[in-house]
């Protein structure tokens, strides 16, 4: 059975939906998507807002039609949200599906994208190089990915045992980064080493970009907000975390 039609049923605002077929026997799927050989027995379908369909909740159904004209009875009914003032959940390519980064001994960073649907990430990109000595070990600077602009891509933050914290900006697609913006400086005391403080990348405000979280050797933990081209002098959040600095025998903090 061949999938030829998808239609939006009982909601004449799913007329402006867009929908990707992917079919078990076809090897070359019409909208450019490849075929999942995982997929044996099942026709997926691939759904994707217009992007002119305003902030709402959506219904839409699917059938399908046999060689001979007549059609299955509709599908269970799926259901999605768009928010076009939420931002969605960053990640390195845009797609909002994590994918892996790869930092080898050598201080080379490679992406490798993750699939939309099939269980597997691509063969790599090579982004940034000369980054052995930010490795996180004992006398050596530390990196972070998080989304510094509100774009949806994860940025490159590299902390230097010199104390300069430096963005690279992500092109939007996971396949380079820019030449970098300083944006803080004097950390080098807040590398994690036994006796340091932790710096965290963590969107605090909801705004999409993240902002700079200060975790002190004495447990204090401040916010400073993203401004711009710089983080503010900060605002105390939370107090007695120092016993959570990644020693042997303590916790440790994350900002999710
Ligand atoms: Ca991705
Ligand atoms: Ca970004």
């Amino acid at each position: 059975m061949a999938v030829k039609t998808a239609q939006a049923a009982q909601n004449p605002e799913l007329a402006t939906l867009k929908f990707g077929l992917n079919t078990v026997g076809v090897t070359a799927a019409t909208d450019g998507e490849p075929v999942d050989p995982a997929n044996k027995g099942k026709a997926a379908t691939l759904a994707v807002p217009d992007p002119s369909l305003p902030t709402g909740d959506y219904t839409w159904k699917t059938r399908m039609k046999d060689q001979d004209g007549s059609y299955s009875a509709w599908s269970a009914t799926c259901k999605f949200t768009v928010a076009r003032t939420c931002p969605g959940k960053p990640d390195m390519s845009g797609d909002t599906y994590a994918d892996m980064i790869v930092l080898d001994s050598s201080g080379t960073i490679s992406i490798r994208k993750k699939h939309p649907i099939g269980p597997y990430f691509d063969t790599g990109t090579q982004v940034s190089w000369g980054r052995d000595q930010f490795r996180g070990k004992t006398g050596q600077g530390k990196l972070y990915f998080a989304d510094i602009n509100g774009d949806g891509t994860k940025d490159l933050i590299s902390h230097g045992t010199d104390g300069n914290i430096i963005v690279r900006r992500n092109d939007g697609t996971g396949t380079g980064f820019d030449s970098g913006t300083q944006m803080s400086a004097h950390w080098s005391n807040f590398l994690g080493q036994p006796g340091q403080g932790h710096l965290y990348f963590a969107d605090t405000t909801g705004y999409g970009k993240a902002d700079l979280v200060v975790h002190r050797a004495d447990g204090l933990v401040s916010v400073r907000k993203k401004m711009g081209t710089y983080f503010d002098g900060g605002t105390p959040a939370s107090a007695y975390w120092s016993n959570f600095l990644d020693g042997p025998e303590q916790g440790r903090l994350y900002f999710e």
